[in-house]
C-alpha cells in the first residue's frame, strides 16, 4: 500500500455526493486537496472539514479557457498534482431519445466528456514528466448496460471508459496510472439533478432499496490509489447488492 502523505489530489465535483466523499477520503490519508466546482460556498464549507491544506477552485469543467488559465495558475505547492479524479458529471431527463432535449445532451456531453478531457489533457503532461499520477475517471455501469432513457448518458460513460483504456495505453512504460470507477445507483443529488430538482421523483428511484453511498465510492478510489506505484486497477464495477441487470427486452406481437 501507498502512503499519500503530502500527495496533492485534484477533486472535480467536490461540492457534493462521490466527489465529496473523495476529497475527504482523501484528505485522511493526508493528501492536500485541491477542489473543483462551481459552488463556491461548497467549496469553502468541505475545506473547512478537512484535516490536510486545500485550495478552492471555483470552476466549471466545460470551459477550456477557464481549466487551462485556473489549473495553469495554481498556488505554490498544489502545483503538482498526483491524483486527479475526473467525478464532474451530470445525467439530465431520462426520456426516450426522440423526445430528448439536445441541451441536455449538450451538457452532458460538455461536462462529461470534454471537461474530464480539457482537465485530464490539461494536468498529464505534467504528471508524465514527473513521472508519478493517477487519473480516476468517474464512469458508469451506465456505459456497459442500457436502459431506456440513458440514451446520452449512457454514451457519454461509455466515452469515459474507451478514453481511459486509451490513455492507458499511452501511457504504458510511465508511472502513471488511470482507473474507471463504474458504479451503479449511489444516492447522492444525481438523480435530483437529473429529474430538475424534483426531490420527490428522485428520491423514488431509492425507493424500498439500499443504494451505494458516496463514502462507499469514496474507499473504492481510495483503494485503488493506494495500490503499489506498479499496479494499475483498469477498471472496477461496482454495484449495490439490491441491483441487477435485467432481461433482454423483446417485443412480440
Ligand atoms: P452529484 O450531483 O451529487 O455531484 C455532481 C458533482 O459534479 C457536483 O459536485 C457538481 O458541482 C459537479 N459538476 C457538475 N457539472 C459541473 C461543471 N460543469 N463543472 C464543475 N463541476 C460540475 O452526483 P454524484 O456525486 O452522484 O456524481 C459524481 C459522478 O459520479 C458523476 O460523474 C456521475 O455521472 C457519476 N456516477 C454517479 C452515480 C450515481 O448513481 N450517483 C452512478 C455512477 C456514476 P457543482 O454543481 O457545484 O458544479
Ligand atoms: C449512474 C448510474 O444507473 O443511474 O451513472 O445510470 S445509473
Amino acid at each position: 500500500m501507498q502512503n499519500t502523505q503530502g500527495w496533492t489530489a485534484l477533486v472535480t465535483g467536490a461540492t457534493s455526493g462521490i466527489g465529496e466523499a473523495c476529497a475527504l477520503s482523501l484528505s485522511q490519508q493526508g493528501a492536500r486537496l485541491i477542489l473543483v466546482g462551481r459552488r463556491e460556498d461548497r467549496l469553502h464549507a468541505l475545506a473547512s472539514r478537512l484535516s490536510t491544506p486545500s485550495h478552492c477552485l471555483v470552476l466549471d469543467v466545460r470551459s477550456r479557457e477557464e481549466v487551462e488559465r485556473s489549473l495553469a495558475g495554481l498556488p505554490e505547492g498544489f502545483g503538482e498534482v498526483d491524483v486527479l479524479v475526473n467525478n464532474a458529471g451530470v445525467a439530465l431527463g431520462l426520456e426516450p431519445a426522440q423526445e430528448g432535449a439536445l441541451d441536455d445532451w449538450d451538457a452532458m456531453i460538455d461536462t462529461n466528456c470534454k471537461g474530464l478531457v480539457y482537465v485530464t489533457r490539461t494536468l498529464l503532461p505534467g504528471m508524465v514528466k514527473r513521472n508519478r499520477g493517477h487519473v480516476v475517471n468517474l464512469g458508469s455501469v451506465a456505459a456497459t448496460y442500457p436502459y431506456p432513457g440513458g440514451n446520452v448518458y449512457g454514451a457519454t460513460k461509455a466515452f469515459v471508459h474507451q478514453f481511459s483504456q486509451n490513455l492507458k495505453a499511452d501511457l504504458v512504460g510511465t508511472r502513471v496510472r488511470v482507473t474507471d470507477i463504474q458504479p451503479g445507483m449511489v444516492e447522492t443529488e444525481f438523480s435530483v439533478v437529473r429529474f430538475r430538482g424534483d426531490a420527490q421523483r428522485a428520491g423514488k428511484v431509492y425507493e424500498g432499496m439500499q443504494p451505494l453511498t458516496p463514502g462507499d465510492i469514496a474507499d473504492v478510489v481510495t483503494w485503488c490509489v493506494t495500490r503499489p506505484a506498479h499496479v494499475n486497477i483498469n477498471v472496477v464495477e461496482v454495484m449495490p447488492a439490491d441491483q441487477g441487470f435485467g432481461p433482454f427486452n423483446v417485443k412480440r406481437r
